[in-house]
């Protein structure tokens, strides 16, 4: 049986940190933090992430300003938006909220972003200081999971963290963090053409779930008294719920549970902790 790992409390900790050194900040004179957030067309779930982070930047005194665009805006346009919002000495953070559509390339709208506002850090000269280990902006998922296992006392050092999933946002930039020094993981990622995967994954000490795939993870990829990170954010309908859907994450958590010592949920685990990181990014982006 686990110990569930609740983002929401552990998340409103880090929230609690940020409100008091904003506080702080604005005592001595100065003025708050201002995160600027573009987000592109009618995505239901993109507004939904984009709503939730304004709440929680007004929450913890940041100011932000939500600027939306019709799904038809041209690339020139978002870019020249970026470019603006760069020279803006009053803005500290830019977040682009991706996906963006498919005439849009992400690459090219993250790529402009001035590396000091890149508070997603998705910016190939924030990727670069991560993967050195420099000190900068945190990705946020990744560095909310870090945050998870420290804060919960986990150990980490020589632990083996075997990740499912490599992406750009989560699995690529989570390595990284693991390897850091002070966090000392052995690192495993795994992918669609990984073979033996239950295998492998059953050599996880630490095993983090980001496939984007509901119950991915079964209870026979899961080591005894393994920590299991779901990072999953999964729609599936239920006629249930008000909604009609209902979120579950990338493994099967019932089995799951039975068999690691601790295991996040979701809803409520590391999507929290995403958004914290996300505020302390939008405060260190004010503070330098
Ligand atoms: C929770 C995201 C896929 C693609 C683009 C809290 C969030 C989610 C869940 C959230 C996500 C996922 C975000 C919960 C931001 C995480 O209570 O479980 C918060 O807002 N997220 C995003 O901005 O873009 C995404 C997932």
């Amino acid at each position: 049986m686990a110990q569930l790992i609740d983002g929401k409390v552990l998340s409103a900790q880090i929230r609690a940190e940020v409100k008091e050194a904003v506080s702080k900040r604005i005592d001595s004179g100065k003025r708050p933090p201002y995160l600027a957030v573009v987000l592109i067309g009618e995505d239901p779930a993109s507004a939904s992430y984009v709503h939730g982070k304004a709440k929680a930047s007004a929450e913890v005194g940041i100011r932000s300003d939500t600027m939306t665009y019709d799904a038809d805006i041209s690339e020139q346009e978002v870019l020249k938006i970026v470019e603006r919002l760069n020279r803006d000495d009053s803005v500290d953070g830019i977040l682009v909220q991706l996906p963006l559509p498919s005439h849009i390339d992400d690459r090219k709208i993250i790529n402009a972003i001035s590396p000091a506002k890149d508070v997603d850090c998705f910016h190939p000269e924030s990727v670069g200081n991560l993967v050195i280990g420099l000190d900068g902006f945190q990705p946020a998922t990744p560095a909310g999971i870090i945050e998870m296992i420290t804060r919960s006392g986990i150990e980490t050092s020589g632990q083996h963290c075997v990740i499912i999933g490599r992406s750009n946002i989560v699995g690529k930039p989570l390595a990284n963090l693991m390897l850091k020094k002070g966090i000392d993981a052995t690192v495993t990622v795994c992918h669609s053409r990984t073979k033996n995967l239950p295998e492998i994954a059953r050599q996880a000490d630490i095993l983090v779930a980001a496939i984007g795939w509901p119950n991915f993870v079964t209870g026979d990829m899961v080591k005894e008294g393994a920590i299991v990170i779901d990072v999953g954010i999964n729609r599936v309908d239920d006629a249930s719920r008000e909604r009609g859907y209902r979120l579950v994450g990338d493994v099967d958590f019932g089995a799951a549970f039975e068999k690691a010592s601790y295991i996040t949920p979701v809803p409520g685990g590391v999507g929290p902790m995403t958004i914290a990181v996300l505020l302390q990014n939008t405060l260190m982006a004010a503070t330098s």
